[in-house]
């Protein structure tokens, strides 16, 4: 994360190009530009699951696959032949030409996954002598050895016994047992941190740790420039490598981790022991509630070895490595450990809105058909029991980012799920269509997630202030602490409420109305002074225009406004030469506009709908963002992989596999139809 630069993604200055350039681009004419986008739908309709859902690879983070190969180690669960060869495929094809890995796998060397991935590359018997694990011990050498991986690096090695407990800062499950009306309280966290801190809460608790064997005394040597028993751990608390200290700790978390410091030298056994219970209470539920995936893979891996801590013969370890499978994927690159279990319904809900866009949905009725069953059988129907004690929001009408069995809804891809419904259930008789009382439920769920500020945040409705933010100890990951109001899950929210007024009147109709007032204020409000809208879940400035852009159009904001005009102006002053648009990840780190080395058509796709919806379609500028699409397609329909797109918490990169595949139909299907 720090030397930034020194990737493809240097900084192209001047590569904005004038109208007048622009209009030097010949355009192709209609009738390519439609067989590219029918060819683009064939080639997505080919690659529909049998269930009726699109999905793909979603790696890209590269602290999972070690967390889950230390997993193995520490249970003592044997990985298959194929599988350890895919794992190490991965590693090494991801590797970076120093010997480091990246928080993710396009960035440059970070300390807790290089440290990680040598953890586990040993564990899955890579040899010492390897010259690229040669050149990985040097990197991590030279950049201040393993006392400066980041926190939940230290946190897991100590779980594998290569660090101590005496060198990570306390984290106390007695602070679950505290009442909810502290501001800081944990309950209050944005459900992932939350999800996360809950099973760490409780290893730390218990100092759940393996012995040592002669492989982690091995390792030890490598990642330490000083014999193990020597090293001060309890003076290195605050120690983070420069390459992983994108969030530095702040002064009130310092003083705060000294006062814990000392509640942990002086705690209370009964207490300890009753607020334990809490906490694996609610992993417990977590698990129950989720069929063990839970909500994403990092508490899945935790919560699986707190049950193995507890009892390694039980049915909780048993069920949850199990499902911890689910995250497993074999890739093009090698075998990595997926961000979610899945991405099956927010690709199934964008491939339907592609077809319809592109005007397709006759010749597609089959395929429709059975994404329509996808989601249908997927929506959220129950409540999780007792939800406002496990500090959960109502589920009912909600749709999850993969399906049911995961069965967390998300404000947007409720919305989603919503919009993909409608289009398929307005054109089509269905077979079995969703009850109209679901469908209410729906609205009301997005209804009910919409914040103070008019927005919408991810899962629930915001619960802290941005202060909580001086608290985020990850060091890595920014924005963690609190689920915020974001431009992409209003802008969703908006156009699902948009699309509900058609079905529905009275009351609820009023609320909507309410709700796309203060939601269009709320997206205002995002606007940067250049026009343009900053993306949290996808790099980053086309991705969030694109949002800010349709969220002001379906509240009803006019293509006329300032705020639309000065959208437009901002893409078209970014467009490259080639007609396309292409963003590094760093526009997302460094919050400011940074060129890709060259242009991506999903970047463009983004942009092209945008400007089309913004009244700009007939402008030299959406003509050459076609052209560029149409030029880049492939033989059998697809586009051909590029950067890694997908975003979370400003630093990590993950993959949408079908984000180039979709996208780019849609982009055809607006500019050809409006
Ligand atoms: C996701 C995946 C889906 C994504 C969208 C719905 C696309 C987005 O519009 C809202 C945010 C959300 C729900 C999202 C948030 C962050 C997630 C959960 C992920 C990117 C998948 C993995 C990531 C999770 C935080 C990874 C674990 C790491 C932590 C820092 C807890």
């Amino acid at each position: 994360m720090s030397d930034m630069l020194d990737r493809g993604d240097v900084q192209m200055q001047g590569q904005g190009m004038s109208a007048v350039q622009v209009e030097q681009i010949t355009g192709s004419d209609r009738k390519e530009l439609a067989a590219a986008m029918k060819k683009g739908a064939d080639f997505l309709a080919s690659i529909q699951e049998e269930s009726g859902c699109w999905k793909g690879d979603y790696g890209g983070p590269m602290f999972l696959l070690p967390m889950y190969v230390g997993t193995c180690y520490i249970t003592g669960q044997e990985m298959s032949g194929r599988e350890s060869e895919g794992f190490v495929r991965y590693f090494f094809n991801v590797q970076n030409g120093d010997g480091s890995i990246g928080l993710h796998a396009e960035d440059t060397g970070c300390m807790f996954t290089t440290v990680l991935g040598y953890a586990a590359l040993r564990m899955l018997g890579v040899n010492r002598g390897d010259p690229k694990m040669k050149r990985m011990r040097e990197w991590i050498a030279f950049n201040g050895t393993a006392l400066g991986a980041a926190s939940w690096g230290k946190f897991f090695m100590t779980l594998l016994n290569l660090h101590p407990y005496e060198g990570l800062n306390p984290l106390l499950p007695e602070l679950w047992s505290l009442p909810y009306w502290l501001p800081f309280h944990p309950g209050r966290l944005w459900c992932h941190a939350r999800q996360v801190y809950l099973p760490m809460a409780y290893l730390y608790g218990i100092k759940a740790q393996i012995p040592e064997d002669k492989l982690i005394r091995e390792i030890r040597r490598d990642i330490y420039d000083a014999d193990y028993n020597t090293i001060d751990f309890s003076k290195n608390r605050n120690t983070v490598a420069r390459t992983d200290n994108y969030v530095p700790y702040s002064m009130l978390l310092k003083l705060i981790n000294r006062v814990l410091m000392f509640c942990e030298k002086h705690h209370v056994k009964k207490f300890r022991k009753r607020s334990l219970a809490t906490v694996l209470d609610h992993i417990l539920f977590e698990d129950r509630v989720t069929n063990y995936i839970d909500i994403g893979p990092v508490n899945s891996i935790l919560n699986s070895l707190v049950h193995y801590f507890i009892d390694a013969t039980g049915e909780d370890f048993r069920k949850s490595f199990t499902a911890l499978k689910l995250y497993l994927c074999e890739g093009h690159d090698g075998t990595k450990m997926n961000g979610y279990n899945s991405t099956a319904l927010w690709d199934t809900a964008f491939s339907v809105q592609a077809i319809f866009a592109a005007g397709l949905q006759a010749g597609y009725e089959q395929c429709l058909n059975k994404a329509y069953d996808f989601i249908r059988n997927n929506q959220v129907i129950e409540d999780v029991p007792d939800n406002e004690r496990y500090y959960r929001h109502t589920s009912r009408g909600g749709w999850p980012f993969s399906d049911r069995d995961h069965g967390w809804p998300i404000s947007d891809c409720t919305a989603e799920g919503y919009k993909a419904e409608r289009l398929i259930g307005d054109s089509f008789s269905v077979k079995d269509p969703i009850d109209r009382y679901l469908r209410y439920e729906s609205v009301s769920l997005i209804l009910s997630l919409q914040n103070r500020d008019g927005g919408w945040a991810t899962y629930e409705k915001r619960r802290a202030g941005t202060w909580l933010e001086l608290l985020n100890p990850s060091s890595v990951f920014g924005g963690i602490m609190v689920d915020y109001s974001y431009v992409e899950c209003s802008s969703s929210c908006i156009q699902a409420l948009a699309a509900a007024k058609a079905e529905f009147s009275g009351a609820l109709r009023k609320k909507i109305d309410r709700a796309l007032k203060r939601g269009a204020r709320f997206i205002k409000s995002m606007q940067r002074p250049d026009g343009s809208f900053e993306g949290s879940w996808a790099v980053c400035f086309t991705y969030g225009t694109w949002f800010g852009v349709w969220g002001l159009l379906d509240a009803g904001v006019s293509p006329d406004s300032p705020e639309i005009r000065k959208a437009g102006e901002f893409l078209i002053e970014h467009q490259n030469e080639d007609g396309g648009w292409g963003e590094s990840y760093l526009s997302c780190t460094e919050r400011r506009w940074v060129y890709h080395s060259s242009s991506q058509v999903v970047n463009t796709s983004w942009a092209l709908m945008t400007l089309v919806r913004a009244g700009m379609g007939k402008s030299a500028a959406a003509e050459a963002a076609a052209g560029f699409i149409l030029r880049r397609q492939m033989e059998n329909g697809d586009w051909p992989r590029e950067s890694l797109v997908g975003v979370f918490n400003k630093t990590a990169l993950i993959n949408y596999e079908n984000y180039r595949r979709y996208f780019p139909v849609w982009a055809l299907g607006i500019y050809l139809n409006n």
